[in-house]
């Protein structure tokens, strides 16, 4: 059995490396692959161990791409790092990475987006991979199974993922049962991050049960009360396509009760270290609606934003022939929507609310491009998915070199972004003051305006 993989693989690795012919797509069953790819791990100790290897972005990942669909690769991807035979980052971050989120230091700016490791199980390989933040999840309150496969399509032409996963997830005790083996026996430090790790985060985003009504916060409650104790922060998407629109005041209203509701259920938690809770959006949302969740942001004790999910939008120029999948676009193509997304909510939003970029993000240049837009942090997952487990040491070494070029460091680059181009508290302070100051007949005037201005919105929108 075991010579028979062997003999597949090793002219696969031969061909890929040398004659760059596409590999055939072999039937291997994951089992064997999986076994190849934890005995190579012998064949190859000095190169693979260090996360730094170029066989990882030019062998092994190329290789899972070719020989697996997409789904099963990802799966083989996820066991590799779960047995702990995966490969570390061996080099302590350069001290221009260092950031600030919260009050607290993290080593780097790069962390991992949602949908990698669904299940919370290769949280600590993925730590040794060089990422500063790990988010599991979506995790739903009881296990689904997502739906049919295929749900997740490659578009290497365009270095872009379609998927339509659906949120398949092994549900709440599962994944809290992984986060608990986790603890350390001798931890004492009931302040620490949940990470176990310095200069580390780890996150946990909170999904819905698909039969969940639209309306009910219970699912998210319930995701605060079961891993608040475990994270350092948790994450409530706000991204589905369905109500993205905070269209007229219902929608408002809704958003107000989902955030107050975790809010409130965060602030409950016995435990002394409350996680931070944070929204994650869609690229896809109006200036107008992006203005008002701003404001309903402002007026919660929610602690920042990630922006953001994946893309309905197909730019014209996508090439590849799968590209009109249903599902979220992913990669490189959703870096514009991404970004202007983060650029008009940055400027809705005063500096104490931190973004964190997502959204094609490959490069150290792209990881910049962030940070100057307003980005405190950023993550990735289609670039992780394309370059395998070097991927994180990478752009962390490419965003030295351009940090040094421009002689800054990471924080610097942020503070100047984030002040600069923050909503301004005296903006803020000098209208509400000049409505303070009016006179009651001006205020009632300005208020009957207000009423008028906001019913002539929903007038504007289209229907919901
Ligand atoms: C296959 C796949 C599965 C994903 N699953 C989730 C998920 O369960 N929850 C979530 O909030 N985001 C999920 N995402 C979105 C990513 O976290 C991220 O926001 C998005 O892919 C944009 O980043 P990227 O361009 O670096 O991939 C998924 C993305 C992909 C490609
Ligand atoms: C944890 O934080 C609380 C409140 O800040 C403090 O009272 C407590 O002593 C801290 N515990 C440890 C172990 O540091
Ligand atoms: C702020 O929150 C309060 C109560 O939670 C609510 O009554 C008010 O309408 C909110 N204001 C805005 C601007 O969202
Ligand atoms: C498109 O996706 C299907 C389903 O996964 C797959 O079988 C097919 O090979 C893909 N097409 C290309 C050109 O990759
Ligand atoms: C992200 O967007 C996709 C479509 O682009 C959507 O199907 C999915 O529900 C969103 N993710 C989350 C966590 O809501
Ligand atoms: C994974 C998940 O639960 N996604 C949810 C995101 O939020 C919308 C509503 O705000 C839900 O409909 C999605 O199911």
């Amino acid at each position: 059995m075991l010579r028979r993989t062997q003999g597949v693989i090793r002219p696969a690795f031969a061909r890929s490396l040398f004659t760059r012919t596409p590999v055939p797509r072999t039937p291997i069953r994951t089992g064997l692959y999986s076994t190849v790819f934890v005995l190579s791990a012998g064949l190859f100790a000095i190169y693979y161990l260090d996360a730094r290897s170029a066989i990882h972005r030019y062998v092994f990942t190329p290789l899972l791409r070719h020989t697996l669909d997409a789904e099963t690769g990802h799966k083989v991807a996820v066991q590799v790092l779960k047995s702990g035979l995966g490969p570390r980052d061996p080099v302590e971050d350069d001290a221009r990475l260092k950031s600030e989120l919260w009050g607290q230091e993290i080593s780097n700016p790069v962390g991992l987006a949602a949908g990698f490791d669904k299940n919370g199980e290769a949280i600590d390989g993925l730590f040794n991979l060089g990422f500063s933040w790990v988010e599991i999840g979506s995790v739903t309150p009881k296990p689904q199974p997502g739906n049919p496969r295929p749900r997740v399509f490659h578009l290497p032409d365009d270095s872009a993922f379609i998927n339509r996963y659906g949120f398949p997830s092994e549900g709440h005790a599962s994944v809290l049962s992984r986060l608990r083996a986790r603890i350390p026996r001798f931890f004492d430090d009931e302040n620490g991050s949940a990470a176990f790790r310095p200069g580390a985060m780890l996150a946990v985003n909170l999904g819905k049960n698909k039969e969940s009504s639209v309306e009910s916060i219970d699912d998210f409650v319930a995701g605060v009360r079961t891993f608040g104790p475990h994270s350092d922060v948790l994450v409530v998407n706000v991204s589905s396509p369905n109500t993205p629109g905070l269209r007229g005041l219902q929608n408002r209203e809704l958003l107000e009760t989902l955030l107050s509701g975790v809010t409130q259920a965060r602030d409950q938690l016995p435990s002394p270290r409350k996680p931070k809770l944070v929204l994650k959006i869609a690229p896809d949302l109006t200036e107008t609606q992006l203005i008002e969740i701003a404001a309903v942001i402002e007026n919660t004790s929610i602690d920042g934003v990630i922006v953001s999910n994946t893309t309905t939008q197909r730019p014209s120029d996508l090439v590849h022939p799968n590209k009109s999948e249903t599902g979220g676009l992913s990669g490189a193509p959703l870096k514009q929507y991404s970004l202007a997304a983060l650029r008009t909510l940055r400027k809705n939003l005063p500096a104490r609310i931190p973004l964190i970029g997502c959204g094609g993000i490959s490069t150290g240049a792209d990881a910049l491009e962030y940070a100057k837009s307003g980005a405190t942090l950023v993550q990735v997952y289609t670039g992780f998915g394309y370059d395998g487990v070097g991927a994180c040491r990478r752009i962390k070494d490419q965003l030295v070199d351009e940090l040094e070029k421009e002689g800054l460091t990471w924080g610097d680059v942020v503070q100047k972004a984030v002040s600069e181009l923050s909503l301004s508290p005296r903006a803020r302070d000098i209208d509400e003051k000049l409505k303070a100051d009016a006179d009651p007949s001006l205020q009632q005037l300005i208020a009957e305006a207000e009423e008028l201005k906001s019913l002539l919105d929903q007038f504007g929108e289209p229907p919901a």
